[in-house]
């Protein structure tokens, strides 16, 4: 099987990263550069019209969007543990979590790091930005609440993707200027989720040398 990962550093990739990581998998990580537009280029356009990261391509079927490559990813190697695909009801706890991420999180942070993508109005980008940020304290809220009951994970025991996906909103928090020390559970769920082997092999992967999609 070929996995190939589209990556970029600091962004919303970085549990598919881990996930690989995790499984220990043969994959080709590409690094894209977000702020030279690496993801606007003709040529990776060409492989993923949408221009977003992440992208997992397996034997060349392309996989867009974190839900979808996050359990093609966790399903690909069953015995990794990267979900709890033997019990439906928790897979379904599992899912309710990164479907959250993906869609009101991540959403949340866009309105505020790129109201664009919402109105080309600019007069209503301050409202907008103000709803995101609003929204990514409630987040961090309820995320620091689950966590409070002092488990080391967010499905419990057991450490899943849903971890390192918590940790890109944990990371964007310096982009938003929050504090986030007023969330000690869920910055000692950071810390934990930083140690592991996998996710500091991940990091390391961010700084690896830029690839130009298609030179
Ligand atoms: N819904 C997508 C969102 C992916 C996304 O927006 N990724 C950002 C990085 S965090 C991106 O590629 N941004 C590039 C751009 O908007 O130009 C997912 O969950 O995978």
């Amino acid at each position: 099987m070929a996995l190939t990962l589209y990556f970029a550093a600091g962004s919303s990739s970085l549990p598919a990263l881990v996930g690989l990581e995790e499984a220990g998998a043969d994959f080709e990580p590409v690094r894209l550069v977000l702020a030279k537009g690496d993801q606007r280029t003709p040529q990776y356009l060409a492989v993923y019209p949408r221009g977003r990261v992440p992208l997992l391509v397996v034997d060349g079927q392309t996989i867009g969007e974190n839900v979808a490559i996050l359990a093609t990813i966790a399903n690909l190697f069953p015995r990794a543990g990267l979900l709890p695909l033997a019990d439906p009801v928790e897979l379904g706890r599992a899912y309710e979590l990164l479907a959250w991420f993906a869609s009101s999180i991540h959403v949340a942070f866009a309105q505020v790091s790129r109201p664009e993508r919402y109105t080309r109005d600019q007069a209503a980008w301050p409202a907008l930005k103000a709803g995101g940020r609003e929204n990514m304290l409630a987040a961090y809220a309820e995320i620091e609440a689950r966590l409070a009951d002092g488990r080391p994970w967010l499905l419990g025991d057991t450490f899943s993707l849903a971890d390192p996906y918590a940790l890109v909103f944990h990371r964007w928090a310096e982009r938003l200027d929050v504090d986030m020390a007023a969330y000690p559970a869920y910055s000692a769920h950071a810390a934990r989720v930083r140690a592991r082997p996998s996710v500091q092999r991940a990091l390391a992967q961010e700084s690896s040398p830029r690839v130009l999609v298609g030179a």
